[in-house]
């Protein structure tokens, strides 16, 4: 029999602990030569909210890859031109692929069988019939596991904040953003001064320490719609929407009193302050809603604060 499955009371339950991830549907896509099986759970899916797609053409597989991007992947295993496993072997040579769950679709219930597939490239079966109820609940559990599993790789390991990568790529966003709806936007370098001495007098492990305390602190005082990452090793990269560069001077001036007020536990029981410097760029109405290089006029304001005696902001 099928039990009905309350997706509602599903998604409640995971609320609170990645309460974000759920504003984006998950995206679905079902290589099936049935077109007819493929449209029944293409509407399964999309009557629980899901974006699905359909892939009749195993050639147009890979492009539809890219263009859609799905977070899981139903396959077909018996297909007239090429096989399910192959396909999925095909998907598995791209790397940006490696970490999609693939999964079987298939009235193939010989266990044997089952195993070859999944050798070759795939990561579980759904056996045919399925009820509407289970495909739901198998995809959307895959699903949401993926989604957290990237977004998990995606943070880095000592400061739970954007890698470099990540924090480029959301101050390209907002800063098109901003350019287009005409709304100031800056953003912030930001760089620990003398890092290197705080390393060499107090260790690696007391140097990780401030880096964390650092991010902490940005995280705290930057308002929810900021994106803040590490960008490398000691130095931060923030982006603030709808703030223009006296009021990001301002508020990382205030951060920056604050990390200064901190003390530091260091060697033998030791004591010890740090400041950092940081370099400001803005979009605004001035330069025509937009900077060329927001990051190389931000470092370049970063360098003049460090020449200036650091522990300051300049915008
Ligand atoms: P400045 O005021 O000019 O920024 O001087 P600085 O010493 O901070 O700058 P520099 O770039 O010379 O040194 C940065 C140091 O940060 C060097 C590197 O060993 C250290 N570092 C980089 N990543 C980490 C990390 O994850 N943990 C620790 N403890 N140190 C790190
Ligand atoms: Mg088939
Ligand atoms: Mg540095
Ligand atoms: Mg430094």
């Amino acid at each position: 029999f099928t039990r009905p499955v309350d997706l509602p009371a599903l998604e409640n339950r995971l609320e609170g602990c990645f309460n974000s991830l759920q504003n984006e549907p998950f995206r679905v896509l079902i290589v099936d030569d049935d077109l007819d099986l493929a449209r029944r759970f293409e509407a399964v899916l999309s009557s629980a909210g899901m974006l699905a797609e359909v892939v009749i053409e195993p050639t147009q597989l890979l492009q539809q890859l890219a263009h859609f991007t799905p977070e899981v992947v139903l396959m077909d295993v018996n297909m007239p031109e090429y096989s399910g496993p192959e396909l999925a072997q095909v998907i598995r040579l791209n790397d940006d692929w490696l970490r999609v769950p693939i999964l079987y679709i298939s009235a193939e219930t010989d266990a044997t069988r089952q195993m070859q597939a999944l050798m070759k490239a795939g990561d579980d079966f759904i056996t045919k019939p399925i009820s509407d109820n289970a495909l739901l609940t198998t995809v959307y559990s895959r699903a949401q596991r993926a989604r957290r599993v990237s977004h998990a790789l995606a943070r880095d390991s000592l400061t739970g904040l954007l890698k470099h990568a990540d924090i480029k790529e959301q101050v390209a966003i907002e800063m098109e953003r901003a350019a287009r709806m005409r709304r100031p936007a800056s953003v912030a370098m930001i760089d620990i001064d003398h890092f290197k001495s705080v390393n060499d007098q107090h260790g690696h492990a007391v140097g990780d320490n401030v880096i964390r305390a650092l991010a902490n602190l940005l995280r705290q005082r930057l308002r929810k719609i900021d994106r803040l990452g590490r960008y490398g090793g000691e130095e931060f990269l923030a982006v603030l929407p709808d703030c223009d560069a006296a009021d990001a001077k301002a508020i990382l001036d205030e951060i920056r009193s604050a990390f200064h007020d901190l003390y530091f536990t260091g060697a033998a029981g030791s004591s010890f302050q740090c400041s950092f410097s940081a370099g400001i760029s803005a979009c605004n109405q001035q330069s025509a809603w937009q900077i060329v290089e927001p990051l190389e006029k931000a470092d370049a304001h970063l360098y003049k604060a460090k020449k200036d005696g650091r522990n300051r902001v300049v915008a």
